[in-house]
C-alpha cells in the first residue's frame, strides 16, 4: 500500500485560465495555504531542492507537495520519504498544469492543516510558463550544466518567475564557462524584479537565503494579501 495517492487530472474545460487562476488564488487564500509553483527543465533539481527545503522547514511549517509528471511516481515516493505529505499527479500526456488541474490536485492532497504547498510542475521550460496555476508565487530552477544562455532561449519562463534558483553551483568548477554575472544580467533584463539565488541542493549552499525568502513571503502573505 502506497503512502501517497496517484491521481489522473483532466485538462480544464474553462476557456479563461487566467480568470480561473485568479479564482483559485482566492480559494486557497481562504484556506490559508501558500502555494508555490516550481518549474524547471527535467533534472535541474526540483525534487532535490524540495527535499532540502522540507528538511529545513520541518517542525516550523506543515508542507505538502504535488508532484506532476506525465507518468511514474518516483518523485512522490522521494518526497514522502523526506517527510512531507505528497500526491502524484498524472497529466495524461499534458506538459503543464492549468489552474483547474492544480485545483483537482489540491482537493486530493487536502490542504487543511497545510501551511505551504509546492507544485512540482512537469519538467520543461516552455508550456508551464504559459499557464497560471493559481499559485501565489512562481519559482524556477536553472541548473549550471544547462548553460547561462537559457534566459535568451526561454524568455517567457524567466519573465513569469518571482525567484530563479541557480542550482548545482557545486559543479561550477567543471562547467567553468557558466558565468554567474552574465546569467544574472540576462535574467534581470527580462525580469528586473526577479530574485536570483545561487544554490546547491547537494551541498546546501545558498539554502539559507532561499528558506529566508520563503519564510518572509509566507508571513507577508498571511498579513497583507
Ligand atoms: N551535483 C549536483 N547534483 C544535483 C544537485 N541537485 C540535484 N542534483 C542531481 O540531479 C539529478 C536530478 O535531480 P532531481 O532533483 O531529480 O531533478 P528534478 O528537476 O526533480 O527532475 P525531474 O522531476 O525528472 O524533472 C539527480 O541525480 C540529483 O542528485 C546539485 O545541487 N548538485
Ligand atoms: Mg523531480
Amino acid at each position: 500500500m502506497l503512502d501517497y495517492k496517484i491521481i489522473e487530472v483532466k485538462q480544464s474545460i474553462f476557456e479563461d485560465n487566467d480568470a480561473d487562476a485568479k479564482k483559485l488564488r482566492a480559494e486557497i487564500k481562504e484556506q490559508n495555504t501558500f502555494l508555490v509553483n516550481l518549474m524547471s527543465a527535467p533534472g535541474s533539481g526540483k525534487t532535490s531542492t524540495l527535499c532540502q527545503t522540507i528538511a529545513r522547514l520541518n517542525g516550523d511549517m506543515s508542507i505538502g507537495v504535488m508532484e506532476a509528471d506525465i507518468d511514474s511516481d518516483v518523485d512522490a515516493a522521494t518526497i514522502t520519504k523526506a517527510g512531507a505529505k505528497a500526491i502524484q499527479i498524472h497529466t495524461g500526456g499534458m506538459c503543464h498544469l492549468d489552474a483547474d488541474m492544480t485545483r483537482q490536485g489540491l482537493r486530493e492532497l487536502g490542504t487543511e492543516e497545510l501551511d505551504l504547498v509546492f507544485l512540482e510542475n512537469v519538467g520543461n521550460l516552455v508550456c508551464p510558463a504559459e499557464f497560471d496555476t493559481g499559485a501565489s508565487k512562481n519559482v524556477m530552477i536553472l541548473s549550471v550544466p544547462e548553460g547561462d544562455d537559457k534566459p535568451l532561449k526561454y524568455p517567457l519562463m524567466f519573465s513569469v518567475c518571482d525567484v530563479v534558483l541557480i542550482n548545482k553551483c557545486d559543479t561550477l568548477p567543471v562547467f567553468s564557462d557558466f558565468s554567474k554575472t552574465l546569467v544574472e544580467e540576462r535574467i534581470h533584463k527580462l525580469n528586473p524584479s526577479a530574485l536570483v539565488i545561487f544554490i546547491s541542493a547537494k551541498t546546501g549552499e545558498g539554502m539559507d537565503q532561499w528558506i529566508d525568502w520563503l519564510r518572509g513571503e509566507v508571513a507577508n502573505w498571511r498579513q497583507h494579501e
